[in-house]
């Protein structure tokens, strides 16, 4: 997979370098490109933002810029020969849409994606429409979660690494990725390693029975009782609705 990451802090991005990500880079299964904002930037400042249109607080991202570093990204891509000829342009930020196991599974399966970090208040609506009817990219908008974070670096750093981990050959266990909060909507039961007493605790004794069967409905119990206390929007979806009713009938 061939990954564009555009940014005004390309040092942010360094973290790419290391751990199971910089281990798929060495190993030819992820090509992974960073590029500087203000490199398409042509006054002496490196302009990338200005004030709003209609007011309001904060600054917004120029589309000159951005729309260069697209171009760039593309003609880059497309020299490196890459297969299918697009990327798909992924836009961090916390008006999108939640990204999720299953957004990350469909995200692994792309040949190339390039992510386009904003900061300040946004980026200019018109490069999305560029990007989609001039370059002809599919875009989303994509959050993390219901809070704000200043940039889209972080969250770049939390996307590329769970769709990362999801690339054939990546996890050299690939079993370890079928057990896995997550993977089938449950969170993942309690474990334990040696020693079997730790300061006065002990390990659950049916872990320690030999009996699989056993075993294996504890740990389902465990799930259902973790998934109940911390996360209960996942067994019962609907109680999220239940709360926006209340919020549009006030
Ligand atoms: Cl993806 N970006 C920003 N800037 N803030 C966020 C986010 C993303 N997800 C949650 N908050």
């Amino acid at each position: 997979m061939r990954i564009d990451v555009v940014s005004i802090f390309p040092d942010y991005l360094a973290a790419l370098d290391l751990s199971l990500i910089g281990k798929a880079r060495e190993d030819g299964l992820l090509d992974v490109a960073v590029h500087d904002l203000r490199d398409f930037t042509h006054d002496r400042h490196r302009t990338v933002d200005d004030t709003p249109y209609g007011g309001g607080a904060g600054m917004v991202m120029k589309a000159q810029p951005w729309s260069e570093a697209l171009d760039h990204v593309v003609a880059q891509g497309h020299a490196a020969g890459l297969p299918g000829g697009r990327p798909h342009l992924v836009v961090p930020g916390p008006g999108g849409t939640p990204f999720t196991q299953a957004l990350a599974r469909q995200l692994a399966d792309e040949p190339w994606l390039a992510f386009a970090c904003g900061r300040y208040e946004g980026i200019d609506e018109r490069v999305y429409e560029y990007a989609r009817e001039d370059l002809g990219l599919e875009v989303s908008v994509i959050s993390l979660g219901d809070y704000v974070l200043n940039g889209g670096e972080v969250a770049v750093l939390a996307m590329v690494e769970a769709v990362g981990r999801l690339i054939p050959g990546v996890i050299g266990n690939a079993e370890s990725l079928v057990e896995e909060s997550h993977e089938d909507g449950l969170l993942e039961y309690p474990i334990y390693t040696k020693p079997q007493q730790w300061k006065g605790r002990e390990v659950p004794p049916v872990l320690l029975s030999g009996n699989h069967a056993a075993i294996a409905a504890w740990r389902h119990d465990q799930r259902l009782a973790r998934t109940a206390a911390r996360r209960p929007d996942l067994l019962h979806p609907s109680h999220g609705d239940a709360d926006l009713d209340v919020r549009l009938a006030t």
